[in-house]
């Protein structure tokens, strides 16, 4: 197994750094600009990741990290993959580890560095650290964006950890946004307010990468995102004991806010809107739970990982997980020969590669990744010549491969949310929250594959043959070009 070598969120800013992946930015206003900034960068193709320092109304030191995992590379880094891998073969050595991981609980520890500052009851202000306004039209600042939710279930025990925003509602007030009841942490806290009682809860600002990618990924009922996060890395999360809700934290956090989860009979207060992975506003402000903070605690200039949903094609990972899951799905279903799966557009697209072995094996292949594709409208198959990770090759098969009137089905009435841009309002009102999807299938006519004409194209072994022998000739000259001659010392 690969290994990964960070300790915390400052043991993977480092790795950045090391890979010249890392930017750093001074004296940015948390307000609008700092998001502005994350667009901007994570548009380029570098797409760097941004550690923002100086900022507007804040002592130095106190830190917000973005674009974390955006690329391939810092996504494959992010779980111990080797990060020169090209972004198909680092998705396919995932999805095949995932297969195996054995999740690892967490290690009490009884030292933090979050204890090193604390504010507790009457002083509890969350306006002392940086909570973005991320894009113009948002509800208000929130300091979640890619922060960790901890409860525990009542019943179980078992303790859930997953991704949910947080905005800022005051000194000592946040809510919490559950996209629907069935996310795990609304089931949790559904249960405690059942019994009338407020629900514990911890919100994780800046936490392990690892725990990042668990903390999206759709685990079964009373599986902790912690066992995973430890498997990702190979040892063990280490928690100790909120002093305040005796939740397991994970100790080498950033910032961390204990409180309570009330009862929505006793308190909702108006969430959002903001802005959405789909690059569109949702809904307008809605009522939600609202977290009471009884102790706020960080680190010495703490860092805070901040990862707002952005217009696509920007995604929270480079690597598309998800597609990893829906190639595991066809295996375990018993498609052979998918030699690919990617998802594009932020995973409104998904694409699946087969070696065609007889007539119905592209779409069976598609079919079961549509029904497996959440919110995303277009599924494409290729033949197994095609790149799906790569779009402009997608679009080379779509266009040549494809004769619509025989190869593009709908399929009606499937998995879409609320936050479909292109549901009708009367629509959404009534609560439909489905879409179709459109099969594509780009992929050369089974009955007469064999006939049809032959691509001029490289195979991908004579591109990587070439590119070793000439790769100093193809790519010297703009090299030479970009970097200005070094000037030399007078002596
Ligand atoms: C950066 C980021 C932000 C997210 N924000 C939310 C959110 O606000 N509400 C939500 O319900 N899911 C959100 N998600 C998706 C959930 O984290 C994800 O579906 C997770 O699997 C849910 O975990 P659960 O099964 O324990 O409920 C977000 C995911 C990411 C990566
Ligand atoms: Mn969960």
């Amino acid at each position: 197994m690969d290994a990964v070598i960070y300790k915390d969120l400052r043991g993977f800013i480092k790795q950045v750094d090391a890979i010249g992946a890392l930017r750093r930015v001074n004296g940015a206003d948390p307000r609008f600009e700092l998001g502005g900034i994350t667009e901007v960068a994570a548009g380029t193709p570098e797409c760097p990741a941004l550690l923002f320092d100086r900022l507007k109304g804040f002592s130095p030191g106190i830190r917000v990290f973005t674009n974390a995992t955006t690329t391939p590379q810092r996504a494959a880094l992010a779980l111990g993959i080797d990060p020169s891998l090209s972004p198909l073969d680092a998705l396919k050595a995932w999805m095949a580890r995932r297969q195996t991981l054995a999740p690892r609980q967490p290690v009490a520890v009884d030292d933090a560095p979050f204890l090193e500052n604390s504010m507790r009851g009457r002083e509890v202000d969350v306006g002392k650290l940086p909570a973005p306004h991320w894009h113009r039209k948002d509800g208000g600042p929130f300091i979640g964006s890619g922060s960790i939710v901890i409860m525990r279930d009542p019943d179980g025990g078992w303790i859930n950890a997953s991704i949910y925003r947080v905005q800022v509602q005051g000194r000592n007030r946040v809510t919490i946004q559950f996209d629907h009841p069935g996310r795990h942490g609304a089931v949790i806290a559904q249960k405690y307010w059942s019994r009338r009682k407020s629900c514990p809860v911890a919100v994780v600002n800046g936490q392990d990468p690892a725990l990042f990618v668990a903390g999206f990924e759709y685990l079964p009922d009373g599986q902790s995102e912690y066992d995973f996060a430890g498997a990702i890395k190979g040892a063990p999360i280490e928690v100790i004991d909120g002093p305040l809700s005796g939740l397991p934290l994970p100790a080498q956090a950033e910032i961390i806010l204990e409180g309570e989860l009330l009862p929505p009979s006793k308190l909702t207060l108006p969430e959002g809107p903001f802005g959405e992975f789909t690059g569109y506003y949702g809904a307008a402000g809605r009522p939600c739970p609202v977290m009471q903070i009884a102790a706020v605690h960080h680190r010495d200039n703490p860092i805070l990982l901040g990862s707002p949903p952005m217009k696509p094609p920007r995604f929270h990972f480079g690597l598309p997980f998800r597609a990893a899951s829906i190639w595991s799905q066809l295996e375990i279903a018993g498609v052979g020969d998918v030699t690919g799966v990617w998802q594009h557009v932020a995973q409104l697209m998904t694409v699946v590669a087969v070696r065609q072995r007889y007539a119905g094996h592209a779409k069976r292949a598609a079919l079961i990744a549509a029904a497996n594709s959440y919110m995303a409208r277009l599924v494409v198959v290729v033949d197994d010549d095609v790149d799906p990770s790569d779009l402009a090759d997608v679009m080379w098969a779509i266009t040549t491969r494809c004769e619509p009137a025989e190869q593009i089905d709908i399929v009606r009435n499937a998995w879409s949310s609320a936050l479909d841009p292109r549901i009708s309002p009367e629509a959404k009102a009534a609560g439909v929250t489905s879409h179709s999807k459109a099969i594509i299938e780009a992929v050369r006519p089974f009955g007469w594959k064999d006939k049809y004409p032959p691509t001029s194209a490289l195979t991908a072994d004579e591109a990587r043959a070439i590119e070793a022998k000439w790769s100093g000739t193809i790519h010297a000259r703009s090299v030479a070009r970009a970097r200005p001659a070094p000037k030399r010392k007078r002596r």
